[in-house]
């Protein structure tokens, strides 16, 4: 019989560095006047369009952000660059997010009770990785003195939950006992932070879970996962074209749609059905109704689209206790959003309860859990 899977610890790794909705419109704004100035000939020409101000009132509206944490926010703010600076390492030291990924990795497994002979597999889960070769999460197995084997994954925004459904699998087909799903989101390297659309919509951070059979567990917070499910759908509504090809293609590696770009109010449309579909559709192949979750651990991308998803499901806006937000300080942090709010909000939960992490994004993709606290 294959044994019960659990989620045993969680870690979080949270940048120093952090930017308000102010300073980075008021930046964006300084950009802007100083782009039209430089180019009003062009736009009086009609060649080009003008651009126009951001605004923190809109940002807050239209999103629910604040403000973001950043890896480093020296140059974010430069009108002058509009990039942060992140000085390129040697190849013998450690990548910038590999060394993320171990902060992140290391609060999971003391959470989990785990050290390094514990563990057995490692997936590095997320919307970029820093490099294509060697992998980053073997980097990461090396640094943490790991045996066995790790891998990376890119699903975008559900990277967390997927690279999550593969430490699932690997435990119930008993190619791995305990594994480390880390998620080092380091993306305002791909943020175009001339953009008014998108400028505002990221920031950076690192999580961690630790997923194992249930005859190794010790932590005493721990959740059953009782099921994962996983939906894709294609779309380019949010897309970025970076990628090896660029120097082939001749074209140039910094424009625009080499960044993360969207149309999204598309997303919006597309997205908040086919999630709240996929979480009615996950809970009844337990029996269970949106009311018989004590906690939803939603994907924070704006806090429009987790109150119309909630409002679907329970026929009214879930409250901050049962669908905790926090992506009005850590902004959307691509896929690591579900997981920062089940590490911040799962202590509470008594023996029994039901809660879900699931997230929704690029690809189109979505991905869910659906746990039980033990
Ligand atoms: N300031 C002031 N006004 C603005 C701004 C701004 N910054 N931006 C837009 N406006 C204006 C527009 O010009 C428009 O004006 P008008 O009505 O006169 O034309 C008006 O405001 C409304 O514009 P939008 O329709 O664009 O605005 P919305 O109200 O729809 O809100 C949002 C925009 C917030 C982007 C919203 O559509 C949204 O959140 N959609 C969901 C998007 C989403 O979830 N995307 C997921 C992306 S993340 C993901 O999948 C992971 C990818 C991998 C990570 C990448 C990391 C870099």
């Amino acid at each position: 019989m294959t044994q019960q899977v659990v989620m045993s610890g969680s870690g979080l790794w949270t940048p120093k560095h952090s930017i308000t909705n102010e300073e980075l419109i008021n930046s964006y704004n300084a950009y802007s006047d100083k782009f039209n100035a430089q180019n009003a000939d062009k736009i009086a020409a009609g060649e080009i369009e003008a651009k126009p101000h951001s605004s923190a009132e809109f940002v807050e509206k239209a999103s629910g952000i604040k403000s973001r944490y950043i890896y480093e926010k020296d140059g974010v703010l430069d009108i002058n660059r509009m990039r942060p600076i992140i000085a390129e390492r040697s190849d013998d030291q450690i990548s910038n997010q590999a060394e993320i990924a171990v902060a992140a990795a290391k609060k999971a497994m003391k959470a989990a009770n785990k050290t390094a002979d514990d563990i057995d597999a490692v997936i590095v889960s997320c919307a970029y990785v820093q490099r294509s070769y060697p992998a980053i999460a073997i980097e990461v197995q090396a640094e943490l003195g790991i045996k066995g084997f790790g891998f990376d994954m890119l699903v975008a925004c559900s990277a967390a939950t997927f690279g999550m459904h593969r430490a699932y699998e690997m435990i119930k087909a008993q190619t791995a006992k305990t594994v480390l799903v880390i998620n080092p989101e380091l993306v305002s390297p791909q943020v175009n932070y001339t953009d008014r659309d998108s400028h505002f919509i990221f920031g950076d951070v690192a999580t961690a879970i630790i997923l194992e059979g249930e005859d190794t567990v010790t932590s005493d917070n721990a959740f059953n996962v009782l099921s994962t499910k996983a939906f894709t759908q294609f779309s380019s509504n949010i897309r970025s074209n970076h990628g090896y090809l660029n120097r082939a293609n001749d074209t140039d590696p910094y424009g625009a749609d080499k960044l993360f770009n969207q149309e999204g109010r598309k997303v919006f449309k597309d997205v908040c059905p086919l999630a709240a579909e996929h979480i009615r559709a996950h809970l009844a192949k337990h029996d269970l109704m949106p009311e018989d979750l004590t906690r939803w651990w939603l994907h924070q991308a704006n806090i429009n689209m987790n109150t119309l998803i909630s409002k679907r499901l329970l026929g009214r806006v879930a409250t901050l206790e049962e669908a905790p937000i926090v992506l009005d300080r850590y902004a959307n942090t691509a896929s690591a959003g579900s997981v920062i709010a089940f590490n911040l909000y799962n202590k509470d939960l008594v023996k029994g309860d039901f809660g879900i992490l699931c997230s929704f994004g690029a690809g189109y993709s979505i991905g869910s859990l659906l746990v039980q606290k033990r």
